[in-house]
């Protein structure tokens, strides 16, 4: 019996008109690449909800595993980014699929979200660690997409927006239960990335295998 596996995209939101985060797990799961040991839920990209909707199908599915997706954009020639990436002003291929290894206790964009909230700053869980490590295997999941081709890399800034506060509140909730992370994905070929969206759901599917062969803690 595989592991129960739950996996998480966002809706779209800003100047996105889709989100590849959600749109590749749907395509996934509609094509059978997941198997029926993996369930997919779709996050409002709201600071009052996100989290919640989470952990309701954490509830419900009572998942031994566990991965969030979302896609990334203009963070990638933010400061905080460029310096904790090492990437020295360089800008990272648009293929590169980011595994998030730190959580932030910090709401911080200028950009609001789609209930028009705007947070540029302040704690996300009061009287918590400032950074809590994903539980997910990282260096695993890395290898793995390598090894089907994908490019991908080690992140340690999730950004200050809704990604890094889901991957923050889901850490804190359940991270030590089991093993959980959060994973960025580039924009997909219709958005001016090169990835096709059909990548990307096998991409997702090697990472949920992944996981659900992981007997760590
Ligand atoms: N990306 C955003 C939030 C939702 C998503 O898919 C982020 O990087 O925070």
């Amino acid at each position: 019996m595989s592991k129960r596996i739950l996996l998480s995209g966002f809706e779209p939101f800003g100047t996105f008109e889709t989100n590849p985060s959600w749109d590749a797990l749907a395509l996934a799961e509609s094509e059978g690449l997941l198997g029926d040991h993996v369930s997919i839920v779709k996050i409002p990209v709201t600071y009052t909800d996100a989290f919640d909707v989470f952990a309701k199908a954490f509830e419900a599915h009572q998942p031994e595993g566990a991965i969030s997706f979302g896609v990334y954009g203009s963070r990638l020639d933010s400061a905080s980014f460029q310096k904790a990436n090492d990437l020295d002003g360089k800008t990272p291929a648009s293929s590169c699929i980011y595994i998030e290894s730190v959580a932030r206790n910090r709401d911080n964009a200028g950009k609001p979200d789609n209930a028009g909230v705007t947070r540029e700053g302040g704690v996300i869980v009061a009287d918590a660690p400032e950074t809590i490590a994903a539980s997910f295997p990282a260096d695993s999941l890395r290898h793995s997409l390598k090894e089907a081709g994908y490019d991908c890399e080690i992140s340690e800034d999730a950004g200050g927006y809704l990604c890094n506060h889901l991957f923050y509140r889901g850490m804190h909730a359940f991270g030590s239960r089991i093993p959980y992370g959060f994973v960025h994905v580039p924009p997909v070929v219709s958005m001016n990335g090169s990835l096709t969206l059909q990548q990307l759901a096998q991409a997702m599917a090697d990472m949920a295998n992944t996981l659900a062969k992981y007997s760590g803690s």
